[in-house]
């Protein structure tokens, strides 16, 4: 039997979200297990927050032969900790970390002993392939023929080439039967419909932004599930979650324009009757492809702008332009398509000046919901190597950072933040646009809070 499961960070730490969503990525992963046979199980610790004794219990009653981490850079300490825990209660079982963090630093995980393998990259077939080795027996032979994982041999750490899934249409559907489907968050703002659901129908990301690092976990072509696989898992969200809302996360909904217009297509056609919220690029919308999504349901579209300085989104090789980004929010107001959108506060080189154009530039493209975020460093992205190399960093956790330079630090951004956020939140314009939106009621009963949050 194999446990996969995922930690959190520690409540205390900044990089925790009270945000509560399915772990997507590893619901894929324990699908394709069960689809080669294993008996699986889930535990989303995430949610749950057992602690490592209760965790030593249930090892000791399940008695896996493998359990499976998906570990962030947020969560880096609490797997380690975790997978300590896992081999005290239950020394013959193999424990295989996977996510974004070992998929960067393998090394760094295979320094602590209580982890025996890492999966680099998409977890869906290298994690199959390796649950089949360990199951046979472990014939050293056979390991090095798995693409994307990562060893210890004779004192040294061992990778094999990541290999991406072309079709990803082979893929089953995430396997949310195996999580408590009933504790997750319903509702978001974006959407009027409910219950919504989580999906991702796009891998890999062309582009080059420094403060990411995504492309090294899915590589630099974009791969997308066909209009038809994405169709059927919303029906069967429907049916067996009774799903009215979808929220598509993930870098670049649009990015293949002819295949998001088939898909827009098809949903019609198909009569779904579904709202959704996607993630996109300011450069990757057009007046047309606008029209045919919001035919097909979509309400909202949230960009990531980061800056309003030209500068800076220069630094970040971000390739959009505040001109771009205007006309793109002129676009889906007039194809009635609400925006949400997000700028970053804290890059290293920006100065205090630089943020003040960026809240500038965001009231002036007044979208309908506004997140400013202090920028944090994650390994593998170009940013990080830079705030490491500089020593630019301010509270380190795991193996994230805030970074500081002689303009900023921590407490300082979180002031400007705090400042912009409740500046624009609170504009009698924004409040007036939300009672309208939501009711004059439901926005009293939920309180003044409520204004600060996502207005
Ligand atoms: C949705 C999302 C969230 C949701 C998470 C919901 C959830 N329960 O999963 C919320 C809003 C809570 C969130 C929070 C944060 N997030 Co976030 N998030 C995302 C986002 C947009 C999509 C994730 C997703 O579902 N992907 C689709 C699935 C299919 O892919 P996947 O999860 O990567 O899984 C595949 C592989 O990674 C691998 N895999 C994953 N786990 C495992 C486990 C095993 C055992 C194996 C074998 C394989 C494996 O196989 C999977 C299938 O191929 C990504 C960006 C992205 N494009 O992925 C950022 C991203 C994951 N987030 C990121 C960050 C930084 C954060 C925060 C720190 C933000 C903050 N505080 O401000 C927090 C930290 C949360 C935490 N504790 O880890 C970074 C992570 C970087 C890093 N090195 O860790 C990403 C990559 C964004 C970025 N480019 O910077 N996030």
């Amino acid at each position: 039997m194999i446990l996969l499961m995922t930690t959190a960070p520690p409540e205390k730490s900044p990089w925790s979200v009270p945000m509560r969503l399915p772990p997507l990525g590893l619901s894929y992963v324990a699908a394709a297990l069960e689809k080669a046979g294993f008996k699986v199980e889930m535990l989303d610790n995430y949610m749950l927050k057992k602690s490592t004794d209760d965790i030593k219990q249930m090892i000791k009653k399940l008695n896996p032969e493998i359990v499976g981490i998906t570990c962030s850079s947020a969560s880096y300490p609490r797997c380690v900790e975790t997978a300590k825990a896992i081999k005290e209660a239950l020394p013959s079982c193999k424990v295989v970390v996977g996510g974004w963090h070992p998929s960067y630093m393998p090394n760094s995980m295979l320094q602590h002993s209580e982890i025996d393998y890492i999966i680099m990259g998409e977890g869906e077939r290298a994690m199959t392939e390796l649950a089949t080795y360990i199951t046979k027996g472990e014939d050293e032979k056979a390991i090095v023929q798995i693409a994307g994982v990562a060893y210890r041999h004779e004192g040294k750490t061992v990778k094999t080439a990541q290999k991406f899934i072309i079709d990803l249409d082979v893929l089953p559907f995430p396997a949310r039967h195996l999580l408590p489907m009933h504790l997750y968050e319903r509702e978001i703002p974006y959407l009027r419909a409910k219950p919504f659901d989580t999906m991702n129908i796009v891998r890999g990301c062309p582009f080059n932004c420094v403060y990411c690092e995504t492309r090294r976990l899915w590589g630099q072509t974009c791969r997308a599930f066909s209009p038809r696989r994405v169709v059927d898992e919303i029906k069967h969200l429907a049916t067996n979650y009774g799903t009215k809302g979808i929220y598509f996360v993930g870098d670049n909904f649009t990015i293949k324009k002819k295949r998001t217009i088939e898909l827009c297509e098809l949903i019609k056609k198909s009569k779904l009757n579904v709202e959704w919220v996607c993630d996109t690029r300011a450069d990757m919308v057009s007046r047309d492809l606008l029209k045919s999504m919001k035919e097909a349901g979509c309400q909202t579209i949230w960009f990531g702008v980061e800056s309003g300085s030209p500068r800076i989104l220069e630094k970040i090789n971000k390739g959009i332009t505040n001109e771009q980004t205007i006309q793109a929010f002129k676009l889906c107001r007039e194809e009635g398509i609400q925006i949400a959108c997000s700028f970053i506060l804290g890059i290293p080189g920006e100065t205090v000046k630089d943020m003040e154009v960026t809240y500038k530039f965001a009231k002036k493209l007044d979208p309908d919901w506004c997140q400013f975020n202090i920028f944090i460093a994650v390994p593998g992205s170009g940013l990080y190597d830079e705030v490491m190399q500089k020593g630019l960093h301010d509270r380190v956790e795991g193996f994230l950072a805030y970074v500081k330079t002689e303009d900023f630090n921590y407490e300082s951004l979180l002031e400007i933040q705090k400042r912009y956020q409740s500046d624009l939140d609170l504009s009698p314009k924004r409040i007036l646009r939300k009672i309208r939106r939501e009711g004059f009621w439901t926005v009293l009963k939920k309180g003044p809070r409520y204004l600060r949050r996502l207005a």
